[in-house]
Parts: C-alpha cells; structure tokens; sequence
C-alpha cells in the first residue's frame, strides 16, 4: 500500500468534546434524601416490620459509597426531583417532538466542542454513530436528530453496548474509515440516566452520573497540521461475554408484562460484587492479550484511559497489567467527580489527560460493563 493510501485508510482520534448537566449532587445529599425516605417508610410500615411481615430498610452511608466505590460526587439535568424523598425522580420537561431532544442537546454541545479541538467543521463529516447505554427514545435515531442539528451529510445510525458503548463505536468508526465508508466520522455518547436510576435501591442510588462525550475520528490523510489532541488509532478489540448480572429489563414488551414487573422493569439492576469479580480480569485479559498481538506489553503504555466504574477496579486492573500499584497518571480517575458515567466514563478521563503525550508515546482506551462486554483502543500520539 503507498504512503497516500495508507492513510486514507489510518484512523485517528483528533478531537474529544464533554458537557457536563448543570446540578452536582454530594453523596451527602443523595444520603440525606435516601435516609428520610427510608425513617418514612419504615414509620409507615412500623406495624407490619413489627409483625415480621415486611423488613425495615437500612438507611444509606456516605463512608460506605466513598470506601466502596471511590464516588464523591455526580452531575444530573435536574437534583430537586432526584433529591424529593417523596419523588426520587428526576424532573425533566416533556418535549414535543418539534423541540431537540434531551439527548440531542446534550450530544450536539459535546459534539461542538469535539468539532472545536479536530479544527473541522460539521460539513467534513459523514457519518455520526451515537453510542451509550441509555435511550430516550426508540426511534428515529439519536444520532440522525444530531446528524440534523449540526447539517452533517451521509449517514447517521444508535447502537447500545452499555458502557462499553464508545469504544465498540470506536471500532465502528475506524472500520467505517478503512473500508472507504467514511472520511470522518462524529462519535456521541449522550449519557442520560436519571430515569433509569432507582434512586430508593440502596445498592445503586449512588452509582451513577449523567454526561456527553464526544469523538473525533477521521483519515489520517486529513491531517494537515500537528495538534496536541491527534492519536493514531493503531488497534481496537472487543469483546463480550453473556449475564444477567447488570441489566435493565426495558424495551417494546414492557407493556406485557404484569404492573408490577412492568414499573421495575425501567430501573438498572445488578448483582454489583459478582460484577465486580467477574469483571476485572475479564478486562485486565482483554487489554493484555490485545497489547500482545501488538508486540507491546503493558509498560509500553504510558496510560490508561479505564472505565469509570469503580476505584478499586480500576486499580486491581493496573495491579495486574503492570505487577505495581500504578499511579494517578498511569491510570487517571474522574469517577470521584463524575460517579459512573457509562459509555462517557473512559472517554472523559481520557478528555482531561491526554495533552502531556509527546509522538510516539501510547495510551490505551478501554470501557467495560453490561453484556458483559469490554473494548480495548491503543492510541499512539502523532
Ligand atoms: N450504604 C451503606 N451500606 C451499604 C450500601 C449503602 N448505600 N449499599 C450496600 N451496603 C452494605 C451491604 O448491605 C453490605 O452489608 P453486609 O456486608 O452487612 O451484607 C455491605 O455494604 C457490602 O455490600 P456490597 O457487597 O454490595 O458492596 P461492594 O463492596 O460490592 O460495593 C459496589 C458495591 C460499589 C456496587 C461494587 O460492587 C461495584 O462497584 N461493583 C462493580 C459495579 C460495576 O462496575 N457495574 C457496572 C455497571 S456499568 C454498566 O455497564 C451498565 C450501564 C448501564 C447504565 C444505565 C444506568 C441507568
């Protein structure tokens, strides 16, 4: 293949855009709201408890979510519905159909930073791929309404695989670019969970964050001048394992369902210790065993760009890969600031760490979650 050629079809990463919804909420405020919820359901159901009938709930911690978890903090559309112990819920304004969606907003402010940074503008793309966990809606696509709002030409299309969503769409991407299928191709991943949290499930009311990421990726023969935010894209692979073990039931036959199951069906569940165990080396595996078929080796790698989930995970999965405990610039973490923000989690800690990179060195991108599925992106700074 000749030098033109090759980079007609060379993928590269040149520019990552975020939006962040306006209300943090402290783990001391989503406590707050748990625990009175909890003092009144408990009073109200004080005789039944009594009788055996019904067990009392336990009330939440602060000290247990910062020593579980590492999350300090999380950012939602709206707090005062999420934080009303009598609501739980956050409160966000229908839309008709002739307003932008909620989703859409949030993308296409992403978009436009990621657009900033790759020094493009929407009229060079032709492909927009939207990629998280959560969906507003059914269809029309996400990605054709952002494809819309911005006047990007060609073809937009949503895909679904949980957290692990951006770094598949990566893959697509980049696939889309080596066989001629696209010049550049515009990423989302507008992450909208309030709806789909149950913020009265101890085990998970405060796991999670809302955000929009947003990626670049296009020929390398586009480049036309150094940035400090252009990576190679050198290889990316995927893989998935069936469980039950994260899920959220939602979908087309909701309204088949007895009442009961159909109103818990919207919420995520998880049997989080079990996904915690199973995970991690799933992970760690993947990313090892992708290096190797790159003759590369986990100190080849100058950082990791991981999942947002959990603290703990993230440092057993560098524990392994490198044999030391890694450091905070081998392995950054915003899930303190931004708590588990599905597809968005990797693509932020990679946003905010990644301008240091001097040519040639490496990262690695990778996402892990339900499915379960784990993606792994080696990155080289161009
Ligand atoms: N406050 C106080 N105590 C608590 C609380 C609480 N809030 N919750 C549980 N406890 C108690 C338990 O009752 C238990 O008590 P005991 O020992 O007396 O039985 C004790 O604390 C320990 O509980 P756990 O075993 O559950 O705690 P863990 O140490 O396992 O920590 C975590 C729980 C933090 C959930 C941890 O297991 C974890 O992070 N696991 C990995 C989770 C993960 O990575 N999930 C991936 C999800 S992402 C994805 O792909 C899905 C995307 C979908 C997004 C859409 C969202 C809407």
């Amino acid at each position: 293949m000749n030098n033109i050629t090759s980079e007609m079809t060379t993928a590269v990463l040149t520019g990552t855009g975020h939006s962040i919804p306006p209300y943090a909420v402290s783990n001391e405020e989503l406590v707050t709201s748990f625990n009175q919820y909890v003092t009144t359901y408990n009073k109200e159901h004080q005789e039944a408890i009594r009788r055996g009938e019904k067990e009392a709930l336990p009330e939440s911690s602060v000290e247990f979510i910062v020593k579980a978890s590492g999350i300090h903090n999380r950012y939602f559309l709206d707090k005062t519905g999420i934080l009303d112990p009598t609501r739980m819920c956050p409160h966000i304004p229908f839309r008709t159909p002739e307003e932008p969606s909620i989703q859409a907003e949030v993308a296409v402010k992403a978009a436009q930073e990621a657009i900033r940074i790759a020094g493009k503008t929407p009229g060079e793309f032709d492909m927009v791929i939207s990629a998280c966990s959560t969906t507003q809606r059914n269809y029309p696509a996400i990605s054709i309404e952002v494809q819309k709002i911005l006047g990007i030409a060609g073809a937009a299309f949503d895909m679904n695989v949980a957290c692990s969503s951006a770094t598949f769409a990566v893959q697509l991407a980049v696939d889309s670019i080596r066989g001629g299928h696209a010049k550049a191709v515009l990423v989302v991943n507008p992450e909208v969970m309030g709806g789909n949290l149950n913020f009265r499930d101890r085990e998970s009311h405060f796991i999670f964050g809302e955000a929009c990421t947003a990626m670049v990726i296009e020929r390398k023969v586009n480049l036309t001048a150094p940035s400090p935010h252009a990576f190679l894209i050198q290889g990316t692979r995927l893989l998935t394992d069936f469980s039950n073990n994260i899920r959220n039931e939602f979908g087309c036959l909701t309204p088949t369902y007895p009442k009961d199951i159909a109103q818990k069906s919207q919420f995520f569940t998880q049997n989080g210790k079990k996904v915690f165990k199973e995970v991690t080396p799933l992970a760690a595996s993947l990313i090892q065993n992708h290096l190797e078929a790159h003759h590369l080796t986990p100190k080849d790698i100058k950082r990791f760009w991981l999942h947002q989930a959990n603290l703990h995970m993230n440092t057993l999965i560098i524990r392994k890969l490198l044999e030391r405990e890694g450091t905070s610039e081998e392995a950054p973490i915003v899930l303190d600031r931004f708590a588990n923000t599905g597809a968005c989690g990797s693509v932020l800690a990679f946003h905010f760490h990644h301008t240091d990179f001097k040519p040639g060195e490496l990262g690695l991108l990778s996402s892990f979650g339900a499915g379960y599925s784990v993606g792994s992106v080696i990155l080289e700074k161009v």
